[in-house]
């Protein structure tokens, strides 16, 4: 399977549309329209293919809209987390603008848990909401929330419109600082009457008038040669990449860099798949759960090289005591992220690709053999071990069979849990935008419907999700929608019978008090597939697993496999709250 990592037009700085093919005009400068038409007719000169949404009293003009222009195409979802989550999904995986709708009051609510994973990760999001008309706001109207208020903390930018002229450019800038700079979710609030008032439609597209939004691209040039000097003096570099390397479309460029200086590379949980895991320099995931040899990687490295990184605090551990030997070097498009949690070195704000071609004609090849050397005996003494118990699948069996199978080229769409982690040590993804998971917010309930997201945006990649039995029940009506649009869709449950990783803390730092994280049996997630119309089976013994996830994958539409695992097993390595990351527990596979 090829995969095409190019970066596309919507990705890039400049440019304004969202897909590669120009949407062709359906409507003339002149023509009148309604707010909610003009709404509709800028998603499509935008080239926004897919809303996820779910109808209600105070956007019902924009579905009129919608209906009547037959464009874009329309998910209906089962609720409105739901349609965050599509949408956020879909984003991930393509790298375009996801776009979900929702009407006023609770239908917006219910999208805030979608737009604050996103605006964690970094997602280019935008989030259309009714809004009670203009002459209610503030009177406590049905279904009125103040949606703006509500997500200003969790949105890159929001609008409340006022006027059905302003829509068009509204939609224009909303798409374009969803998706430039540091990208993130962006929120379109607009009142039923200004959706219904007449105004004529205007050339598209509307031009940008933005004097205080200018995000930085090119890095310091004194900066990149600061930088090209200390890898130059180092003996043992090191890359701590993290998800602005994916967003940036620069894996391909650590990698050269990596190459060129033979430089190894430790991932974060966002930035697995930028170098490819089964690259010799690659070393996987540092922190919380990161392999033994990466977090000892970090501790003697000399030279810390952070590239769309944000020194979070799962990947720093205690932060006064990261990377204690290192210089460090940022590169993030974010000035507000430069020595936020740890001072450096060089700080270089920019877009990632950017810098790094600018930094890499500037780094003298080299080698630093004795480094990888010790690198390579950290790996042999302290590999990823885990133990198994006879007659029980064990669950990081499960994703290994997977990265098997799938040669680590699938799109594995996870909740959030134990089974994120496994899946984050045990499957080496080969390439950017196949991790897709709900990072920086956690968010259970992501899994499902993200997966629904990622599958219509890449239509020609399997796509997984796995998923645990608890994060699996918060959104499991999205069912419905791979149904319903029969979207091939393997979905692996890892079935604990428990919120995993509440117990696995429970048994390691509350002397295995597990006050309310061991689900009660039960229920049959088989027959709950089933109910809606969606095939499934339940594995339960070790010889059978692999056989039974073939034939997941291979299923023409949604599938949902129960895999029950041992209960016991927890993720291992683990750095203890307060420890510095070489300080881990569990490097043998157990508990000391
Ligand atoms: C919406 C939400 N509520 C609570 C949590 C806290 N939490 C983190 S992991 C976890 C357990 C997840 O259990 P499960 O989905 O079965 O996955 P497992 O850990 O067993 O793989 C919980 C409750 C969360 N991350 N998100």
């Amino acid at each position: 399977m090829g995969i095409d990592t190019a970066r596309g037009p919507n990705n890039a700085p400049e440019g304004h549309r969202l897909s590669r093919t120009e949407a062709p005009a359906g409507i003339a400068p002149g023509q009148e329209v309604s707010g909610a038409e003009a709404l509709i007719w800028a998603l499509v000169e935008e080239g926004v293919e897919v809303v996820f949404g779910y109808p209600g009293g105070a956007i019902m003009p924009v579905y009129d809209a919608l209906y009547r222009i037959g464009r874009p195409r329309h998910v209906l979802v089962r609720h409105e987390q739901g349609a965050a989550h599509m949408a956020e999904g879909y984003a991930r995986a393509s790298g375009r603008v996801g776009v979900c709708m929702a009407t006023s009051g609770p239908g917006a609510t219910n999208l805030v848990t979608g737009l604050a994973s996103a605006h964690m990760d970094s997602v280019p999001v935008l989030a259309i909401t009714g809004q009670v008309a203009t002459s209610a706001i503030g009177r406590d109207a049905f279904q009125e929330a103040d949606v703006c208020g509500v997500t200003m903390p969790i949105t890159k930018h929001n609008y409340s419109v006022r006027r059905a002229c302003d829509i068009p450019s509204v939609v224009h800038e909303a798409i374009y600082i969803a998706r430039t700079g540091r990208p993130g979710p962006v929120l379109i609030d607009l009142p039923k009457d200004v959706a219904n008032e007449r105004v004529r439609w205007m050339p598209y597209p509307p031009p940008l008038d933005l004097p205080g939004y200018r995000p930085t691209t090119a890095g310091h040039p004194r900066q990149i040669e600061a930088a090209a000097r200390l890898v130059e003096e180092s003996r043992r570099p090191l890359l701590y990449v993290g998800g602005g390397v994916v967003t940036a479309g620069a894996g391909e460029l650590v990698v050269e860099l990596a190459e060129r200086a033979q430089i190894p590379v430790v991932m974060t949980l966002m930035g697995l798949g930028a170098v490819p895991g089964r690259h010799p320099l690659s070393l996987g995931m540092l922190g919380m759960h990161g392999a033994a040899w990466a977090n000892y990687a970090v501790q003697h490295a000399d030279l810390l090289i952070a590239v769309g990184a944000r020194f979070d605090d799962r990947v720093t551990g205690d932060v006064t005591r990261f990377a204690p030997g290192a210089r460090k070097i940022h590169i993030d498009v974010d000035p507000a992220e430069i020595g936020k949690n740890v001072a450096v070195d060089v700080p270089i704000v920019g877009d990632a690709r950017r810098v790094l071609e600018e930094l890499i004609p500037l780094v003298a090849p080299a080698g630093h053999d004795a480094w990888l050397e010790q690198i390579r005996t950290w790996q042999d003494e302290y590999p990823l071990l885990y133990e198994r118990t006879p007659g029980v699948v064990a669950p990081q069996d499960v994703v290994v069979a997977l990265d098997t199978l799938t040669a680590g080229e699938a799109v594995v769409v996870t909740d959030v849990g134990q089974h994120q982690m496994w899946v984050a040590q045990f499957y080496r993804f080969q390439a950017p935008r196949l991790q897709i998971t709900s990072g920086g917010l956690g968010a259970m309930g992501f899994g499902l419907p993200a997966a629904i997201g990622a599958r219509l945006a890449v239509p020609d990649r399997p796509v997984v999700a796995v998923v645990g039995d608890g994060g699996f029940l918060m959104t499991v009506q999205e069912l419905a929608v791979a149904a319903q649009l029969q979207l091939p869709l393997p979905i692996v449950v890892i079935n604990n019978g428990a919120l995993g990783m509440v117990r696995q803390w429970q048994e390691i730092f509350y002397e295995g008090r597990y006050a309310e994280s061991l689900l009660p049996p039960g229920p049959d997630l088989v027959a709950i597939a089933r109910g809606f119309g969606v095939p499934g089976r339940r594995v339960d013994r070790p010889e059978e697993m692999t056989a039974a996830l073939a034939e997941a994958l291979a299923a023409p539409g949604p599938y949902v496999l129960d895999v029950v695992v041992d209960p016991s097993a927890l993720v291992l390595p683990m750095v203890p709250p307060g420890r510095a990351i070489d300080e881990m527990t569990g490097v043998k596979g157990r508990v000391e």
